[in-house]
């Protein structure tokens, strides 16, 4: 009887740990999203943040805002440039999708992150945080790169 009981335990420790092994992959590096070369420019009162974001997981994800946790006064939005009749113009988004394996491009003429009332022009370093429509965040550490 103990033997049963000393078999059942250690199924559920097996049972438990193999979750915890699930949740680890899942959700360890941001729930499977990843990002590559993330950077920022700096205007006086603000500036933009552009990188790749990676999608590994197998739903679709949303980026639907983002913050600068070391200016929470800032005024972040998502922006996407059209051009219209060779004039460039920007607008604001609310989401921009990537579908499982696909990737969000945040770049130069495309979709960005546009930052107000952060003077970032003498920092290197720039940590933003990306929110998803499924509630999840990720810090990221931008680098500043000067405008072309
Ligand atoms: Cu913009």
């Amino acid at each position: 009887m103990i033997e049963r009981q000393r078999l059942t335990l250690i199924v559920a420790m097996i049972a438990a740990l193999a979750i915890l092994v699930y949740i680890t992959l899942e959700l360890g590096t941001g729930g499977g999203i990843s990002v590559e070369d993330p950077y920022f420019t700096a205007t006086p009162d603000g500036g933009g943040v552009f990188m790749i974001i990676r999608n590994g997981l197998d739903k679709e994800i949303c980026l639907v805002g983002a913050r600068l946790p070391d200016y929470p006064d800032a005024k972040v939005t998502l922006h996407e440039t059209v051009s219209s009749g060779g004039v460039e113009m920007m607008r604001p988004v609310d989401r921009i999708c990537a579908s499982p394996g696909g990737e969000i491009r945040l770049e130069r003429g495309g979709y960005h992150i546009m930052f107000k009332g952060a003077r970032v022009a003498d920092e290197d370093r720039l940590r933003v945080i990306l929110i998803f429509d499924d509630g999840s965040e990720v810090e990221v550490e931008a680098v500043k790169r000067l405008t072309i």
